[in-house]
């Protein structure tokens, strides 16, 4: 496996010549590591990861029951993928005892589209995507899908967190991946780049407000979820998942309890227990880098009142409107 797993990949890897002269003509800015990301249609990309989303937006061809996991990076994507996968594999398997997330990772049976799939090839073959409906997940906004996916009915469910938490996660995820201390002038600096929005995949507000209208304008297209909401009402929530899936819960699996089962198995504890999910995604990471504390609010411990006062200020300013509230 390699960190084409990672959202935060790295390295430029290779940019094709069409691609460079591209960049050229973009926005750059330079992240934590002092390495540039690229701001094409609104939303700041790595240039590898660009060179994905252009080969996505122009050669994906979707089908009509391809189901789209989409989120901003560290909002609890891998919790998504891993529920997903539980819902549609239960028609398949009884019990967990031979189940795919026994053999591979959430984010190995969805791949991400740009970072992984189109990543690799501008032309991969999907051959492996045989069993219906195919599913894929992204962490690009909605408006770089929108003329790729048009027309198309194919389902998307995003899944937002609250920005602290965001934040909080995408610091110790840094620190992690590049085997540092979470010290504090990292956090101060993944919280400048979410502030001024040139955090990889920001400007976060754009990232959750594409989702969150066109899930108003067409709820049957796209399902916002919340991670708060799945902590608190997990039972509600992948009710409610399951049913957008059109894979609803019988009376006869709620009475015997599958929605727990299914709950447990995908819990932060079963999950990183697993040992496909221990293993080695590069030489010094393994993937437990997906897996922390998974709570609501953990950004109470390590914010100043100086930083929530200023990130609320921010939210309340871009969310203005939108009847969205973090
Ligand atoms: P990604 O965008 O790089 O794929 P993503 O899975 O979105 O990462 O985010 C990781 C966060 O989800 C971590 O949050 P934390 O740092 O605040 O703890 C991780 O702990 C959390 N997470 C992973 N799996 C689960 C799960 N099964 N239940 C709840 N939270 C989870």
């Amino acid at each position: 496996m390699d960190l084409k797993e990672l959202p935060s990949n790295v390295g430029d890897g290779n940019i094709s010549e069409e691609a460079n002269i591209l960049i050229s003509s973009l926005p750059l800015c330079t992240d934590f590591q002092g390495k540039k990301l690229c701001n094409y249609q609104g939303c700041w990309y790595k240039y590898n990861t660009l060179q994905g989303v252009l080969n996505f937006q122009r050669g994906f061809e979707p089908q009509d029951t391809d189901i789209i996991l989409a989120s901003f990076p560290k909002s609890g994507t891998t919790w998504l993928k891993a529920l997903t996968i539980a819902l549609m594999e239960r028609s398949k398997n009884h019990s967990f005892d031979h189940h795919p997330l026994l053999s591979d990772s959430p984010h190995g049976i969805v791949p991400f589209l740009e970072l992984s799939v189109y990543q690799e090839s501008s032309s991969p073959n999907l051959a492996k995507f045989s069993s219906l409906p195919r599913l894929f997940s992204t962490h690009m906004p909605l408006h770089a899908m929108h003329e790729t996916l048009k027309g198309s009915p194919c389902k998307i469910v995003y899944l937002c967190r609250n920005v602290k938490d965001t934040l909080i996660s995408w610091w110790f995820f840094r620190s992690a991946i590049h085997q540092m201390e979470p010290n504090r002038s990292l956090l101060e600096t993944t919280f400048e780049e979410i502030c001024n929005g040139t955090i990889y995949y920001g400007p976060i507000w754009e990232h959750v407000l594409s989702y969150w209208r066109k899930s108003l304008e067409n709820p049957k297209q796209v399902l916002f979820m919340r991670y708060e909401e799945m902590k608190a009402e997990p039972r509600d929530q992948v009710k409610r998942l399951a049913e957008f899936l059109d894979c609803p819960f019988t009376t006869e699996e709620e009475d015997t309890g599958l929605v727990d089962e299914i709950l447990d198995f995908c819990s932060l504890r079963n999950l990183s227990s697993l040992e496909v999910n221990k293993t080695k995604i590069s030489n010094k990471v393994d993937r437990s880098i997906f897996f922390r504390k998974g709570e609501v609010g953990d950004w109470k411990n390590y914010l100043t009142p100086e930083m929530e006062n200023k990130l609320d200020m921010i939210i309340q300013e871009k969310l203005q409107g939108s009847g969205l509230k973090f």
